[in-house]
């Protein structure tokens, strides 16, 4: 069979959640950039979203069936643990990030990546009123990995790899940088992981086109 397609682009955090799970499983893929609602992207995913993913004739949609599909079809280390406790305990962790964390911390970021304030600057009435729900959502996960230093259990696994693009853009950002400094065991939860060649392969080129993107989303 072909190797994996990824589809979308490669400063989405989720696109690279699903790479990062390439990454550790071994599995080769390619990257196809595709910008969110285009026509490319609608093709694969009925809102036209990103991640979507083709692998040979099966084609798949959402980071989580993704990165799911990868684990289970690939040999390499499981993502997604055997025993049903901690499965669920990876699946409540996702859940989370993808319902809650993710979208209040991508609220935060957008503020200065499409900034609509004056004269193109960030909206300073936009990150403040993002900011105690990106800070809410620091504390649990600061608790959650106070204990192993991991989301779910003792090891690393797919739960991991949500947060951690999108903590890599809140450290680049003044407010979110000192607020990830302050929740100290997250904080050395992000130097340890971030470590890993799964992340640092993937690190995102800047955003060449961020005009499109911006007419695309907004
Ligand atoms: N639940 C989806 C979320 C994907 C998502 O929100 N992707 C963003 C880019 S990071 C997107 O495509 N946004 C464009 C839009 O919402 O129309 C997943 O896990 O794959």
């Amino acid at each position: 069979m072909a190797d994996i397609e990824i589809v979308g682009l490669p400063q989405s955090a989720y696109v690279r959640v699903v790479r990062m799970a390439c990454e550790e499983k071994g599995v080769p893929y390619k990257l196809r950039p595709v910008v969110p609602r285009s026509a490319d992207a609608m093709e694969l995913h009925p809102f036209g979203k990103i991640p979507s993913m083709r692998h040979g004739d099966i084609t798949l949609f959402e980071s989580k069936a993704i990165t799911t599909y990868i684990d289970r079809m690939f040999g390499g280390p499981r993502l997604i643990p055997d025993d049903t406790v901690s499965a669920a305990t990876v699946e409540q962790w996702i859940s989370a990030c993808t319902t809650t964390i993710l979208p209040a911390m991508s609220r935060y970021v957008q503020c200065y990546f499409f900034p609509k304030g004056p004269g193109g600057q960030p909206d300073r009435d936009a990150i403040e009123a993002a900011l105690p729900g990106v800070l809410q959502c620091l504390t649990v996960l600061d608790r959650a990995v106070a204990a192993t230093g991991y989301l779910a259990g003792r090891q690393f696994t797919l739960a991991d790899l949500y947060p951690l693009p999108v903590l890599a853009y809140l450290r680049a950002l003044p407010e979110g940088c000192a607020a990830v400094e302050r929740e100290k065991n997250l904080n050395s939860y992000f130097e340890t992981h971030s470590q890993r060649a799964s992340f640092r392969n993937t690190v995102p080129p800047p955003l060449q086109d961020l005009e499109r993107v911006r007419a695309a989303i907004s």
